[in-house]
């Protein structure tokens, strides 16, 4: 994997100190770095200048790709993919740079003779927390699949300030700290003022006709914000292309400073400012949206029209007509938080650059497609049109344009459906006016997806069918994948290089080459080093936990995980009621013969979202219980982790036995955590939903622990008329649980504590935990069974990982370019390094 230090290292050039790989150059560059950019002697230097000297050194020889990269895209046609998300959720760049750069142990022997101590300074680094969950993370993902299949692409977003909350847990409840990652600076971005963009906002419009006598109507703002950009590379796996991951931090412009300060208005010129830079102070840290909260619009629009307006800037420098605007990017939504863009370009094209209308229309929906991420009702974003109008005066009528022409299609196919017609409309016109920004992006979009096969199907059934009874041919699936680069390489060390001696190296690109490894599952000794692989990882995890949260885990005790955000429909709290269905066994029957489990929980709740933070609270108070309790205590341990990030998720994918996908069926769009543990040879527990159902179709049935109802039987249940209390009376064990939690047992005495939560159960139950509770019971007791049988749980494990090729996002990146971007791959020359001539 090493680069052949000797043969470059001939002659030191100047720059050889940017770019040199030998052992005594990196040295040297980190040093320097050390000294020349943090101003710091070793022995007045912390930890953290440590990690920037490095970071630095790291980043320096990325460079040279990251510009030739951008070069080649400049100087050529070709398409460009542009990836347009309010969240990347992109973990920790420095090691998976060093993996892509193929410089891992180079780097590190280099930091450990300068006496350095490198884990240490791995972990210094501020993860950028720019995301939520899934969706954020897909993007992440989805920009290293890029770029390590030489796509060009620019991954478009907010620089938040403040992103993701980080969370402490203090007398079982979240408590939420405010995020300052950028307070030691960030080593891995560059800001590009020179090609900041003003974004316009409030006021009002003018029609007038132009020199030909041409209709046209011109935006006048109540306001003017600016648009800084913020560069950082995402260099491909042992490739020389880094793309650009370009996130926008809004500014005061001067000139309004200026015009308010020679006034004399002091206060108003920096009250400006404040308003200005408040757009992308923070992260909205909620996994679904929050209706009519100007700011989270302002967000949208902001970093969608700054983006849209770089492509315009781009594209002008690469040929002269925006004609073929189409044909130079492919712009996807990924989900509707960024759908303005449908009426932005419009707007771009027809009052900024003169092109009529029709043409701009056709040019805007072969530019955009949509991806959807959600089935849940209350997520579909929608915006109260008076908020919108006044924010957005212009936008609001092309919006009524663009329905105005496609309700006239509808009406054209389907004469008189007037039902038919207001379902379809753009703008909800049922009670208060809302605009439906699903419906923009479907109209705009000249294709439509879904992030896992049921998705897909559900789309087409429930949630856009009148879209896909217009246009079924829009509509098409791809199941989300996450990057082997980050989640096995970086998080599995160990079982990367297991493989590598087995099979080469090829499977980090090819992930579907995993499979050449079931020839080794009946190999004996194979075996053995995948289980003390394992093994070793779950030391690593106890060890951690015992260090950073002081509670002993015991290692050889089967690691049940489920880390995801809290949400109802996720239910963590099935989970919980399943541990307590044990603790009650073991209470009943303390000699009963149970296999020992962890039971290891983490995820962030949304601030506002009350259940979800007392399901937190109850999962701790189980915990206080059941870790206490001597018939237990040596049984079953439950943990539930603060500060759940992707850091953390490298750390506990790998050291996982038993990964917990336990959503009420139809509601988990695809999940992506669910494939991050298989891959690391996980055994899944789950119910067929999302990604679940494919995850199983690949590893067999006869390797997954499937448990509850169907989506058609949940639908059915539902039409039926649901009741929990049936479920409740029916089942002893399950009133035995339910009604421990009601007598205050967890909660000292405390029987109000948890009554909300089990007044929703026992009341509504809207996600169907009871009727799911025996069934997900007598699994987990076939999980048991097979876990007792070492031999065969680790061939099931083994199978799982092999067998996860699919679930690359390599895989679904070379789908969205062939099935919907049009976009090849190009190749990008080293070229050396020239040094300016004095
Ligand atoms: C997903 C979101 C989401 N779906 C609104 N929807 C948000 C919606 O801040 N907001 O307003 C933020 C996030 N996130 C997730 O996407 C799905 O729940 C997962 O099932 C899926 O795997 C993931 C990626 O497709």
């Amino acid at each position: 994997m090493n680069p052949p230090v000797e043969t470059l290292q001939q002659t030191i050039k100047v720059e050889d100190d940017r770019t040199g790989l030998s052992l005594e150059t990196l040295k040297r560059a980190i040093a320097d770095n050390l000294f020349y950019i943090q101003g710091k002697y070793p022995a007045i230097a912390t930890k953290n200048d440590f990690y920037m000297a490095l970071a630095y050194t790291v980043r320096d020889r990325l460079l040279q790709r990251w510009l030739n990269t951008t070069e080649t895209y400049l100087k050529s046609k070709v398409k460009v993919v542009c990836y347009l998300s309010a969240e990347f959720l992109m973990g920790p760049h420095l090691s998976n740079n060093l993996v892509n750069l193929g410089i891992y142990d180079q780097v590190r022997r280099a930091v450990e003779e300068s006496g350095l101590d490198f884990v240490e300074l791995r972990e210094q680094e501020e993860e950028p927390g720019l995301g939520n969950g899934g969706l954020g993370r897909l993007a992440a993902c989805y920009m290293d699949s890029l770029a390590s299949l030489e796509i060009p692409a620019i991954g478009y977003g907010i620089r938040y300030e403040f992103g993701i909350f980080d969370q402490e847990i203090r007398d079982g409840w979240q408590i939420e700290i405010t995020d300052k990652w950028l307070r030691y600076g960030n080593p891995w971005e560059i800001e590009r003022p020179e090609a900041s963009i003003d974004v316009k906002f409030g006021g009002y419009t003018q029609a007038y006709n132009d020199e030909n006598g041409h209709y046209r109507v011109r935006w006048i703002p109540d306001i003017i914000v600016k648009g800084v950009p913020y560069d950082t590379p995402i260099l491909g796996y042992k490739v020389n292309t880094a793309n650009t991951l370009r996130l926008w931090k809004a500014e005061a412009p001067e000139s309004f400073e200026f015009e308010a300060f020679n006034v004399g208005d002091y206060y108003g010129a920096v009250n400006e400012k404040v308003v200005a830079e408040n757009i992308t102070k923070v992260l909205y840290p909620n996994d679904e949206p929050i209706q009519g909260k100007q700011l989270r619009l302002q967000q949208q629009y902001f970093f969608v029209s700054c983006s849209l307006q770089d492509m315009i800037r781009l594209h002008l420098h690469r040929q002269d007509s925006l004609d073929n605007f189409h044909e130079s990017f492919a712009v996807q939504l990924n989900d509707t938080h960024p759908a303005i863009g449908v009426a932005e370009l419009m707007r771009l094209l027809v009052d900024e650059h003169q092109i009529d209308w029709d043409r701009a229309w056709q040019i805007t929906q072969n530019t955009f497609a949509y991806t959807n991420h959600t089935l849940l009702p209350e997520a579909l974003e929608k915006w109260p049109l008076s908020l919108f109008g006044r924010l957005l005066p212009r936008h609001l009528q092309i919006i009524y344009e663009i329905n105005q022409r496609f309700l006239g299609q509808v009406r054209a196919k389907y004469p008189d459906d007037h039902q038919r017609i207001a379902r379809l409309s753009l703008i909800d016109e049922s009670g208060e006016k809302y605009i439906r920004m699903a419906h923009l992006a479907s109209v705009g979009s000249h294709a439509i997806n879904g992030v896992a096969a049921l998705h897909t199907k559900l789309l087409q059934q429930d949630v856009l069918r009148d879209f896909y009874e217009l246009w079924p041919e829009k509509f098409t699936n791809k199941t989300n994948g996450v990057t082997p680069r980050r989640w096995i390489v970086v998080s599995n060390p160990k079982l990367a290089e297991l493989i590598n001696r087995k099979i080469g190296t090829n499977w980090i690109k090819h992930l579907e080459e995993l499979k050449q490894l079931e020839a080794f599952v009946e190999d004996a000794e194979f075996r053995q080093q995948w289980r003390q692989i394992k093994q070793d990882i779950k030391r690593d995890l106890a060890e951690y936990v015992k260090k950073n949260h002081a509670i002993d885990i015991n290692p050889q005790s089967l690691f049940d995980v489920q880390v995801k955000r809290i949400h109802e429909y996720k239910r963590q709290h099935l989970n919980a009621l399943y541990i307590i269905t044990l603790y009650n066994q073991i209470k009943q029957n303390p000699n009963i013969d149970v296999v020992p489990r962890t039971f290891i929980f983490g995820g962030k709740a949304a601030p506002g979202y009350f259940m979800a933070k007392l399901i937190i609270k109850l999962i701790n108070s189980v915990a206080q219980v059941v870790n206490n309790d001597p018939d237990v205590r040596e049984r079953l341990k439950v943990v539930f982790l603060p500060d759940y990030n992707v850091r953390f998720g490298q750390r506990v994918y790998p050291a996982a036995d038993l990964s917990e996908q336990i959503s009420t069926a139809g509601k988990e769009a695809s999940g992506t955590g669910n494939m991050k543990f298989s891959m690391n040879g996980a055994l899944t527990i789950g119910t067929l939903d999302g990604a679940n159902i494919e995850i199983r179709e690949e590893v067999g049935a006869e390797n997954f622990f499937l448990f509850g109802l169907t989506t058609p039987e949940v639908y059915a249940l539902k039409a039926k008329g649901y009741n929990p209390w049936d479920y409740y009376h029916a089942n002893s064990q399950l009133k035995t649980v339910i009604d421990l939690i009601s007598s205050g047992f967890f909660s000292h005495g405390d029987t109000n504590l948890f009554r909300p939560l089990v007044d929703s159960l026992l009341y509504h139950d809207q996600y169907m935990l009871f009727a799911d509770y025996q069934s997900y019971v007598d699994c987990q007791e076939q999980v048991n069974q097979a876990y007792r049988d070492e031999e065969k749980w680790t061939r099931m494990s083994i199978l799982n990982a092999v067998r996860m090729g699919k679930f690359s996002s390599d895989r679904a990146i070379r789908e969205y370019c062939q099935e919907i971007w049009n976009a090849q791959p190009v190749n990008v020359e080293m070229q050396e390094y020239v040094q300016p001539k004095p």
